[in-house]
């Protein structure tokens, strides 16, 4: 039968379940990646597990997100890594070396393999034809310790691309269109896999910032096919040894098709606070701009820092505007150094950004009060760039570059300029020598000698206790739709705590109630179970298992929404917290925060999968509610998460 890219692979990868949409399947994984941030959780839960050997041809942990280091927590985290990645046979990709996924897609991305990595913008790695997938640290050291990854098999989205794309419109405005049409909800369970004509004019590292983007969609992944510019891209990485074409049989069959035509695709900008508030940047006039910002996940390869070069080569930039520009691998900065690119861009008043997450993550570069800030990045949540007031535009480079030109929101098209023509080169700068490789001989050995450092900010991975017979509690906060991973357990400056749990606990929902953490932990002490209630597409964004670890800390014990993301409820639920949807959506608002509930007999309702009801005391009302649980979550669940349950 025809198979599309998708089945292709998880048919290359299926260990158990059947291959159909919704089914749960588990899946052989060839790759894993962490980045620092999720890292040492996943490592502290790896070691819990005591692996003897690890179960996958490659893990690499990376250092990008952290490396601020005002104060000691970073470096120690660092070298906490970097011995577990020696003890472990893992590559540890030094902290300079560049941000995760950019330098996974330079360095080791391979067509037709599966990688699963801790965090959410994992599937940048679909550029090259990988089935690239975030998930939270927990189920990456289980895939790092036993190989493998459960989830429901994917219902496969066709993008069907024409034509090519006009001078001035780029990559990220084809992801946004996209975002424009299929919003950041409602897409939880789906992949995409990109197809026609159009493919063929896009290069890996376009391709790239087009699946990164899936994340906010929402999507399990996407995928482009491996053909002659993934060949070209892996040859120049000195890499063409692991190319291998793979593309869609004709009559292939997908859930749906959406048809994009490149020729037609404009200038696009994701509006403040959300990645799916898209406008077309020619419909927005005078918006005056502060802060211009190149860089991140998405926008930083040769390719974009290159077309910013040449921008800025022709053109003062607009005195009121900082401009800042992170290249995203050492590789893209070296290449930038030799040719000139780099000279071009600080001659014309760039403020260089070290090639790592920094501003994308708001630990560095906040814009000030009100301003305005247009990023390259891929996520413009409220108070995400370390500044509540500001206002976050996402663009293309050659948007935001033509803003700093210009000072305000600004069409490139509308510049004047001659579009600058930048070639893959036909090799690029390997220097691999930031990559500290498995030391050979270490998994043969049957003790490992090698000791792991850990500094004071090193904690004990939690570990949630099982479920009760029943749960009584408050509604400790009622949140809307569309609340992000960084709304639940913000980074920024805090981001530092990722490795000491009871104190990064202390700021959870910081960004919408100070007094969250306060009143669940009085809660707590009394015995009292915190009960979070949600809106729409509860918990968006990053892969972070800490907006689960942390509410689990404070003894939140069960999320009720309207709707989950995908990364975010497994982490629910490997932490043991019960996710429970509504019957019928209206009863949101028969729950309040501060009303006193309770729901009874809850191991045998979910073990005998009947109705389970939640009473709420304060207006006597009796609310029935749903759960999406395999029997395998639900194991998770009554041994109070997965580590507990792995660990019996
Ligand atoms: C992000 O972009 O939000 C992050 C930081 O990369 C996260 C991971 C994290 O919170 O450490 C992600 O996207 O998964
Ligand atoms: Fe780093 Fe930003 Fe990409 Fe997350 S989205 S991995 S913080 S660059």
């Amino acid at each position: 039968m025809a198979q599309n890219i998708v089945e292709k692979i998880l048919a290359e990868h299926i260990l158990s379940g059947k291959a159909e949409a919704g089914s749960e399947v588990t899946i052989r994984i060839d790759q894993t990646l962490t980045q620092d941030a999720t890292g040492t959780m996943t490592y502290l839960q790896l070691e819990a597990m005591k692996p003897t050997k690890l179960a996958t041809e490659l893990s690499v942990s990376y250092v990008d997100h952290n490396t601020t280091q005002i104060g000691f927590e970073n470096f120690d985290d660092h070298k906490y890594l970097q011995s577990i990645a020696r003890k472990y046979n893992i590559h540890f990709s030094r902290a300079g070396n560049g941000i995760c996924h950019q330098v996974h897609l330079e360095r080791f991305g391979a067509p037709g393999k599966t990688l699963l990595g801790s965090d959410s913008h994992t599937p940048t790695g679909g550029g090259i034809d990988m089935f690239a997938v975030g998930a939270g640290g927990l189920d990456v050291a289980v895939a790092m310790a036993r190989g493998n990854f459960t989830f429901n098999y994917p219902s496969v989205t066709r993008v069907l691309l024409k034509g090519k794309l006009e001078p001035w419109c780029a990559a990220k405005d084809v992801i946004l269109k996209l975002l424009q049409i299929m919003t950041t909800k409602g897409n939880v369970g789906a992949v995409i896999e990109y197809g026609g004509p159009g493919v063929k004019s896009l290069s890996v590292p376009e391709r790239a910032t087009i699946t990164n983007m899936g994340a906010e969609l929402g999507v399990t992944t996407s995928v482009f096919p491996s053909d002659e510019n993934t060949h070209a891209f892996l040859t120049a990485q000195g890499r063409s040894d692991r190319y291998t074409p793979l593309e869609a049989d004709p009559q292939s069959r997908y859930e749906k098709t959406i048809e994009i035509d490149l020729s037609a695709i404009v200038p696009l900008v994701a509006q403040p606070h959300s990645p799916g508030n898209i406008a077309r940047v020619a419909d927005i006039t005078g918006l005056k701009v502060d802060q211009v910002v190149i860089g991140s996940c998405t926008n930083s390869s040769y390719h974009d820092l290159m077309i910013a070069a040449r921008m800025v080569e022709q053109h003062v930039l607009h005195p009121d505007v900082s401009f800042v520009v992170a290249p995203g691998s050492r590789q893209v900065l070296r290449m930038i150094t030799d040719n000139g690119g780099l000279s071009a861009l600080i001659g014309a008043g760039a403020r260089l950004a070290e090639n790592a997450c920094g501003f994308c993550i708001g630990n560095s570069m906040a814009p000030g009060t009100d301003s305005v800030s247009i990023r390259t990045s891929n996520r413009n949540f409220l108070g995400r760039s370390g500044s509540k007031s500001a206002k976050l535009y996402l663009t293309s480079v050659e948007t935001a570059v033509a803003s700093a030109i210009k000072g305000e929101l600004y069409d490139p098209r509308r510049l004047g300029l001659a579009y600058p023509k930048i070639k893959q080169p036909a090799h690029f700068q390997i220097d691999d020598s930031m990559i500290i490789p498995p030391a050979k001989g270490e998994s043969t050995k049957k003790e490992s000698t090698v000791e792991i450092f850990r500094g004071p900010n090193i904690g004990q991975p939690p570990l949630n206790d099982p479920l009760p017979e029943r749960i009584e509690g408050s509604v400790t906060i009622r949140v809307g739709d569309k609340i992000t991973t960084d709304h639940i357990m913000p980074a920024g400056d805090k981001l530092k705590y990722r490795s000491n749990i009871p104190r990064y606990a202390e700021f959870v929902f910081l960004p919408l109630d100070e007094k969250f953490s306060e009143r669940a932990m009085e809660n707590k002490n009394k015995g009292v179970a915190n009960i979070i209630v949600g809106g729409l597409s509860y918990g968006q964004g990053s892969s972070r298992e800490h907006a689960a670890l942390c509410p689990m800390y404070l003894g939140v014990k069960a999320v009720i929404a309207k709707s989950f993301e995908r990364i975010h409820i497994a982490n629910l639920i490997n932490a043991g917290i019960l996710p429970l949807t509504f019957d019928h959506e209206n009863d949101y608002e028969l729950l309040d925060q501060g009303d006193e509930v309770v729901m009874e007999n809850l191991p045998e309702t979910l073990t005998g999968a009947k109705e389970l009801y939640l009473f709420n005391r304060t207006k006597n009302i009796k609310i029935r509610l749903k759960y999406m649980l395999s029997h395998q979550d639900i194991q998770f669940i009554l041994a109070g998460g997965k580590l507990n349950y792995l660990r019996k």
